[in-house]
Formats: C-alpha cells, sequence, structure tokens
C-alpha cells in the first residue's frame, strides 16, 4: 500500500472554508443576495458583503469545503492515511490552517501554494433551505494558483507517482492551463484522469476549457443538472440523460486504450453510468450490461436529512477511493452512495468519524 511519500490519488481544486448558514434563517439571505436555492455561483459585485454579513448577523457554522478538497478527503475515508494529496491555493491565515488541520486529522496531505498576505483564503457562504444548498464563492488565493506550483519538488513527486488523479471542474473558472497539465502528463502515462463537472455554470460558461480538457478525461463525473447545461451548451437541447450520457462517453479521447466512462448522479434517483466500450474489465461497465447502466440509490427518509451540502463531492470521492483499492464498478459506485448518504446525516460536507465501516 502507499507510504506517505508516495500517494495514489493526487486532486487539484479550490481550497474553501465554507460558512453555513442555518436553514431556518436560509430563506431571507437567499431572497436579500437572489440567490437560487440549490446553485453554485462565483459571488458577483452584489453577493460580496453576504460574508461579512452572515458571519455578523447569522448562525453560521464554519466548516471545511472546496468540492475537490471534499472529494479527496472521502476518498481518504476508505484508503490508508497518506494516499491522497490535495493541491491548491490558500492565504497565509487562519483559515489554511482550518483547513489543513481537517486534511491532516482526515490522512489528506495538504500540498497548497500559500500566497502572502494580502491575499486571504477562499470562503463558500452555504446557503440552507429544506433540504436545498446554495453555493456562492470567493475564490479569493485560490484563483491565484500557478502553474508553476506543479513543478516543486514535493508536488512534483507527488504527481510522478500518482495512480489516479482528480480534477474540479471549478478550478476551469481560472486554472485550465495547469488542469491541462496534469491531465496531459497523467493520461500520456496512462494514470486514470477523473474529472467532475462540479456546477451548471462550467459546462455553461466554461464550455471552451471543458472542452479542451475532456479529451485527456477517462471518468467524468456529474449530476443531472450539470449534465442538463452541458447538452444545452453542446447543441443537444434536452436530450434525454442517458443520451448526453453515452454521448460524452463516446467524445474523443487522447488515450484510446482505456474506455471512458460517465456517471451522472440524480440525488435521491438512479446514478447513470455510460461507458464509450463495455469490456471484461475491471472498473468498466461488462458487455452484458446495459449502457447507460443504472444503479438505484437507497433513499433516506426526511428526518435522517441534516444538510445536502458536499453529498455530490463524497460520491464522487467515494467512488475514486474505491476505484484506487482496486474495486470492481459496482464496488466503486456502492462506496460513492454510502458516502453520499453518510454525508447527508452531517452538518456540511463531512463524515462521520469516528469511522463507520463502508
Ligand atoms: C469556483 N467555485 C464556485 C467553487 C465552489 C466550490 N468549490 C470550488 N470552487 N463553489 C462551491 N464550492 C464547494 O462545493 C462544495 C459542495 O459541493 C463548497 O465549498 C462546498 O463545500
Amino acid at each position: 500500500m502507499s507510504s506517505p511519500e508516495t500517494p495514489l490519488i493526487v486532486a487539484i481544486g479550490n481550497p474553501l472554508l465554507d460558512i453555513q448558514v442555518n436553514p431556518q434563517q436560509g430563506p431571507e439571505y437567499l431572497k436579500k443576495y437572489e440567490l437560487k436555492s440549490n446553485d453554485a455561483i462565483l459571488a458577483e459585485e452584489k453577493h460580496m458583503p453576504i460574508y461579512d454579513d452572515i458571519v455578523a448577523n447569522a448562525d453560521v457554522t464554519y466548516v471545511a469545503g472546496g468540492a475537490a478538497q471534499n472529494s479527496a478527503r472521502a476518498a481518504s475515508y476508505v484508503l490508508p492515511p497518506k494516499s491522497v494529496a490535495y493541491i491548491g491555493s490558500v492565504g497565509d491565515d487562519d483559515l489554511k490552517n482550518t483547513l489543513e488541520k481537517v486534511n491532516e486529522s482526515e490522512g489528506v496531505i495538504s500540498a497548497y501554494q500559500v500566497q502572502p498576505a494580502p491575499a486571504r483564503t477562499g470562503a463558500c457562504a452555504v446557503i440552507l433551505s429544506g433540504h436545498d444548498r446554495s453555493l456562492c464563492t470567493t475564490l479569493r488565493a485560490a484563483e491565484m494558483f500557478t502553474p508553476s506550483h506543479l513543478s516543486e519538488p514535493q508536488v512534483a513527486k507527488y504527481i510522478a507517482d500518482a495512480k489516479f488523479f482528480y480534477i474540479g471542474g471549478f478550478f476551469l473558472t481560472h486554472g485550465v492551463e495547469s488542469a491541462l497539465e496534469v491531465a496531459k502528463s497523467a493520461s500520456s502515462r496512462g494514470k486514470t484522469v477523473v474529472l467532475n463537472l462540479s456546477a451548471p455554470f462550467i459546462p455553461q460558461f466554461f464550455k471552451v476549457q471543458l472542452e479542451e480538457l475532456l479529451p485527456h478525461v477517462d471518468i467524468l463525473i456529474g449530476n443531472e443538472s450539470e449534465a442538463a447545461a452541458y447538452a444545452e451548451a453542446a447543441g443537444m437541447g434536452s436530450a434525454p440523460l442517458t443520451q448526453v450520457a453515452t454521448t460524452l462517453a463516446a467524445s474523443s479521447k487522447s488515450n484510446a486504450s482505456r474506455p471512458r466512462l460517465v456517471i451522472i448522479t440524480q440525488g435521491a434517483d438512479s446514478t447513470l453510468v455510460a461507458s464509450s466500450s463495455a469490456s471484461a474489465s475491471a472498473g468498466n461497465l461488462k458487455p452484458e450490461d446495459e449502457n447507460p447502466k443504472t444503479y438505484p440509490v437507497s433513499k433516506l427518509s426526511d428526518d435522517q436529512i441534516v444538510d445536502t451540502n458536499g453529498a455530490g463531492d463524497m460520491f464522487a470521492g467515494g467512488f475514486l477511493g474505491a476505484l484506487a483499492l482496486g474495486k470492481s464498478l459496482d464496488e466503486c459506485i456502492e462506496t460513492g452512495h454510502k458516502l453520499g448518504q453518510l454525508c447527508v446525516g452531517q452538518v456540511g460536507p463531512k463524515l462521520p468519524y469516528p469511522k463507520v465501516s463502508v
């Protein structure tokens, strides 16, 4: 198994601290800042006061966030400590210290690029209402990431040694050059590259960056609204999800020796998995499977749901961790579903500790 020096997985994304407003006060803040109840956006000028506002006036909880960082912690949940290294850019501040501590306690190596003051670590206002979550992010130091960090000796070694690479689609708002560098080098060395679509606005407004990266992606993960946004942006209108999944799976690929998998989650509804070619190899659909294959999700009752922030990230991380353990596709999806469910039972993008067996 991996030693501290050789993580199996390298993840890259925007490290953020989540500031959650409780569901009782959520609707008031959704209205005040004109936010949709279930969305993820970059804060515009009109949203900027929200961070000081909720800290001063609302009942808030601070939790480690950043979509890919959540997935890194989820993958780590099913792997030995130090199997996952996470790369992203932070400020030299308390928020960074908090994130580092959480990563450390959950076995994730923080391979941060640290920006000098006055740069501050990014934050996400998480406005909860019912079972919905609205994410409003100010990236701050996260968008100051430079490709030079990938050549830092320790980081370069993690990248050289890892077998699985996880890229947060959110990173494409500013970091396509670094994402491409990581994905191209990994894919040319026969490693597995996983990309999460992250939010509808990524295929909507960052389609060029997405299309540039996609050929180097082995496994694409997204949810139903992200897949629908992709379909719209790609001129497929309101095509059925099954068609969107198979089209994405079949689009061009630099490492043709490995099929592409496209995994679309749908909250409490079934998960779809499409493959560019079914085979008997591990981690892929089998020739006798339907393509896309449907994986039912066991439903939670209302009172088992605390909040849904991070559930999709935990699914993706659980899937990835199980994949790195060499599990079958069915087992990887099952692990993803379990971690998604465990996350929904916690406040914020967290998993229960002490660990429960999955
Ligand atoms: C660029 N944007 C908007 C973002 C994010 C983000 N992570 C990276 N970049 N906006 C929200 N998040 C994170 O998503 C998690 C839930 O899936 C939040 O920090 C939250 O933990």
